[in-house]
Parts: C-alpha cells; structure tokens; sequence
C-alpha cells in the first residue's frame, strides 16, 4: 500500500508540474474564491454521521458565501464502502491540486491524510471525529463519546426486563473498542448491577441481511436492548427487533422516527453543528491548525433527546428520572466517568 500511495503521488506531482496550487487569491482580484471537496469515507445514506458532515459543509459554504460574496466551490465525493479503496481516492483528490481544504470523518482519516501532508504540503484537511496534534496541514475534531454511550447503557440498563444487553458494531476500531463499547457496557452495568452487555461485529457498514441474523441469535440469548453502530445493518436490527419485541438505543442523530415504538434512547452528536463551525472558521481564517479540538456534553455538541414523544412514550417517568439525574450530575462534574474502562 505505502508503494502504491508513493508512485500516486510521484505521479501527481509529475502531472501537476511539480507547481504550487495556483493562490485562490490571484484567480480574481475582487472576489475570493475557495474550493472544497468533501470527502465521504462510506456512502452518505444510512450513516446520519455523513449526512450531517455534508449539510455541514454545505450550510458553511452558503452562509460564508451570502455574507462576504466570496466564490466558494464545493465537491462532494463518496469514497464508497470499500475501505481499500479509500487512500488511493484520498491521494487523488489531493493530486488534482484542486481543493483549498479536504473536509472528512471518521477516526481512521487522521492516519489516511497524514502521510499526504508530507507530499502535498499545500493541502489542507479538516477531519471530523478525529484526533491528532501536531501535523500544522490538519484541524480536527473529536467527540468525547464517553457520556454519549454511557448514557445509552444508563437506559438499556434500565429498560431492559432479562438484564441482558448489546451492541451491534459494523467493525471493530479503538473508538470502538476503548470507548462505545466499554462505557455502554458500564453505562448498564451502573444503571442495573448484574446486567451483561454482549458484542456483535457485523463486518461492514451497510449489510442488513447480517444484522437480523445477529439480532436473531443476540434474542435467543435473552437480549432485550440493543444499541446498534453499523450505518445501513441497523435497519435489519430494527426490522428484527420489531418481530422480537427488542428495545433499542442510538447514537449520532436523533433516531426515533427510525423505530417509533422500539427506540428508547438517542444521544445525538451534533456534527452538522461541528463541521459548520469549523468550515466557517476555515474560511475566515480563524483554524487553530495541527490542533484537536474535543466537545462533548458540557460543551453541548452531545444531547440526549429527552423531549421526544415516543421517548415519553416508551421510557417510564421512573426511569426518566433517573437518567435525567445521572444526566445532571455528568454535566455538572459530580459524576465523573473513569479515564478508561478495560
Ligand atoms: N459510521 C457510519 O455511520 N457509517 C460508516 O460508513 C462508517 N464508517 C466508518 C469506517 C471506519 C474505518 C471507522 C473507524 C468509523 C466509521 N464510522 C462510520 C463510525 C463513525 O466514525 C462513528 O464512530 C460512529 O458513527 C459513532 O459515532
């Protein structure tokens, strides 16, 4: 792969005449212009975290251009779900020399874009859902998933008759392994000593045949609430957990609609809200580049929809109540979760 990426981007300097990318400044002398590719590693529908990331940029990109008159550009691009794929396609969005900024998601893309950053020194990448420090090409921003997940244990914890819980992963990843899945698990744990939390891996981001089958097998173990984090698969959990009288938790955008009668917990992350700020910031000139900005609860780019129908619906005002209480006491630091969670 390293051969691959190291012939790409000879070549890409070959073709671009080992030039500088021409100042977006110098193509007019009145009117700013900018170019923006979005780059989505997966496919936009069914992962509400792409979804926000482009309406994100997409209103950013709007508002700076009503307000100020500037050019700006935007492109699109989805990488598509095979994930082989995707540092190849990153190399040559930056080989077309194009774009003024790559805007992207997903905690794997700090590792994509880096080494890039050392051939096209111009380039510049804003990564949403990342972390990394030091690299003065790339901003990111990271969510401090702890609570989010914590809070989907609290509920699953609370609502569930057989004690029995799970998360449905699309594929394992130290966020995953090190933060959603382990704080869900002592999320329920905290909510109802004793309660077991078990863990699936689909294998992809988008087959829904296999997550039935895994929400078929999780109900023969006397599971009862699932949180499911696999893009597309989850609407074969919710098919499923419909048959099975299952319960289910979500994280990312507000998932109710997905389930009416099923869906007992949401903890959305705000990433529209993220990535607009941090595109506006961009073409203001304001990035704190090689800098990782982290938001969370307190910060409010993490909610629990509490004023939600079917979550009134479908969650007792007992259990209610004691969410909102641990809710309260994470905002206001009385409760503070451990570090790490092995
Ligand atoms: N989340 C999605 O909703 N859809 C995806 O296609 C998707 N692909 C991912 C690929 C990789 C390699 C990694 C590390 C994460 C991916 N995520 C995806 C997960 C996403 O970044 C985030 O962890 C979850 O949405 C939970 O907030």
């Amino acid at each position: 792969m390293k051969k691959l990426i190291i012939t790409l981007c000879t070549l890409a300097l070959l073709f671009s005449g080992c030039t500088k990318k021409e100042s977006s400044n110098s193509k007019s002398a009145k009117t700013e212009s900018k170019n923006i590719a979005v780059f989505v590693p997966g496919i936009i529908a069914d992962s509400p975290t792409y979804k926000m990331l482009a309406e994100g940029v997409t209103e950013a990109c709007n508002e700076y251009t009503n307000k100020t008159g500037a050019n700006v550009n935007l492109e699109i691009m989805e990488a598509g779900t095979n994930q082989s794929e995707w540092q190849t396609k990153l190399t040559s969005l930056c080989a077309q020399n194009k774009f003024d900024v790559i805007v992207s998601s997903n905690p794997s893309l700090p590792e994509l874009a880096s080494p890039l950053t050392q051939t096209f020194i111009e380039q510049k990448f804003i990564l949403m859902d990342s972390f990394l420090e030091g690299n003065e090409n790339i901003f990111c921003t990271s969510y401090n998933q702890r609570e989010q997940t914590f809070l989907a244990g609290v509920t699953a914890g609370l609502v569930s008759n057989t004690h029995k819980v799970a998360l449905v992963a699309a594929q394992e990843y130290p966020v995953m392994n090190n933060v959603l899945y382990p704080y869900f698990a002592y999320g329920a744990e905290y909510a109802k000593e004793g309660t077991t939390c078990d863990f699936r891996i689909v294998g992809n981001w988008y087959d829904a045949s296999k997550g039935e089958e895994i929400t078929k097998a999780l109900y023969t173990k006397g599971v009862d609430v699932i949180l499911p984090i696999c893009g597309g698969a989850a609407f074969g959990v919710i098919a499923q957990s419909k048959e099975k009288d299952i319960k289910l938790c979500f994280i990312d955008d507000n998932a109710f609609d997905k389930s009416p009668d099923y869906v007992v917990c949401s903890v959305i992350t705000k990433q529209n809200e993220a990535t607009k700020e941090a595109v506006l910031d961009y073409l203001g000139g304001k990035t704190k580049w090689g800098t990782t900005k982290v938001v969370g609860l307190q910060e409010g780019y993490i909610e629990l929809v509490q004023d939600n129908k079917d979550y009134i619906k479908n969650v007792s005002q007992e259990n209610r109540d004691k969410i909102n209480e641990i809710l309260l006491k994470l905002k206001n630091g009385e409760l503070v979760l451990p570090e790490k969670i092995k």
